[in-house]
């Protein structure tokens, strides 16, 4: 058995041709966050940011580029009209309607899949072999809105999902255990949400299998810490929201590094919002939900092949369902 098993429907990279382009839609706190981390990392050589907001997309372009002397060389675009974002080897949206007072999240999610409407068809006109990625919330049923709206293959379609989250948590146990989040190894995969699934069975630290080595110690499994960590973990974005309005930097750097990631075809693995079908005993529907998935040049090139414990399982199947009942509304 393999460690990778890959995804329904592959189609193999796409050449860059020695020039790499990104575009970023939707120059709001994320894409303006996601655009700076790329650029302090000498990724790209042009970079398109495209907002409806014409004088806020100016001006957040200006100031960019007002740092050149002190950045990697890249060119960076303003533009309004999807012409512009011709060739690209990554786009990334992160355009969306918020939500207003009274508002159902049904409703928000039925705007934003208008707002798809007009985006993710353009995009995909003028950058066939582009890989798309799609940040914008609810992540998980945008990101199949956006498959069936490109009509690209699943593998060039990717929510940043639980990359985030996954983040957050190997932050909370290095906190918890006092040593760097680098360190931490720990997956949670799911649906990017409420019902995200934790996987124990996947948190190491240094190498060491942070469960069983409790075990052997006869420490108590320390459950409900582990517990507590998790819903941690799902209040956090909550918290920074209710405390600066948005939240902006993890997000960027998280997606800045599935970026580089990409574009370098560093084959790395990240939880993101795949196509699920066929993994982990989801057989029923399309549905994107984020899994240990590795990455590169094409997109994703397989997802990982662990073994779950049965109540992973059970939780990642009741994510998916979770999921499907949102989409099954959309008549899409
Ligand atoms: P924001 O600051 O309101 O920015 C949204 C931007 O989109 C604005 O500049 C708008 O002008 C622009 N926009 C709206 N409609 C269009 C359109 N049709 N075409 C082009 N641009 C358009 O929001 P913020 O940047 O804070 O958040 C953006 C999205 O990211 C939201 O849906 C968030 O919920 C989502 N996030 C997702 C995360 C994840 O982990 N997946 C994390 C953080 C935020």
């Amino acid at each position: 058995q393999s460690f990778f098993k890959p995804i329904e429907k592959s189609s193999p990279p796409t050449p860059l041709n020695g020039h790499v382009k990104i575009t970023i839609v939707g120059a709001g706190n994320v894409g303006m966050a996601i655009a700076q981390t790329i650029l302090t990392q000498d990724l790209v050589d042009e970079l398109v940011l495209l907002d409806a907001n014409p004088e806020k997309l100016r001006g957040e372009v200006l100031d960019l580029q007002h740092a050149a002397a002190f950045l990697p060389r890249t060119t960076i675009l303003a533009a309004t009209d999807y012409a512009a974002t011709a060739g690209s080897g990554l786009c990334i949206i992160t355009a969306g309607a918020r939500q207003s007072p009274g508002e159902s999240r049904l409703n928000l999610m039925q705007r934003n899949v208008a707002l798809f409407r007009g985006i993710v068809p353009p995009l995909a006109k003028w950058s066939p072999e582009a890989v798309l990625m799609v940040v914008s919330n609810p992540v998980d049923v945008l990101t199949y809105v956006a498959w069936k709206l490109s009509g690209f293959p699943s593998n060039r379609i990717i929510g940043s999902g639980t990359n985030l989250d996954s983040s957050r948590f190997r932050f909370l146990i290095a906190d918890h255990l006092d040593v760097n989040a680098q360190d931490v190894q720990a997956y949670i995969v799911g649906e990017h949400g409420d019902s995200s699934v934790a996987l124990w069975s996947s948190i190491s630290v240094g190498g060491v299998p942070v469960l069983s080595f409790l075990e052997r110690q006869q420490i108590p499994y320390e459950l409900e810490t582990l517990e507590q960590i998790r819903k941690e973990v799902v209040q956090s974005a909550y918290e920074v929201i209710s405390l600066k309005g948005y939240t902006s930097w993890a997000i960027g750097y998280s997606v800045a590094g599935l970026a580089r990631t990409i574009l370098r075809d560093q084959r790395r693995i990240h939880p993101v919002s795949v196509l699920a079908k066929g993994f982990y005993g989801i057989e029923n529907g399309d549905v994107f939900l984020s899994l240990p998935a590795q990455l590169g040049r094409s997109g994703v090139l397989g997802v990982t092949n662990v073994h779950l414990t049965e109540e992973e399982s059970r939780r990642l199947q009741e994510s998916a369902e979770t999921i499907m009942e949102v989409q099954s509304q959309l008549g899409i």
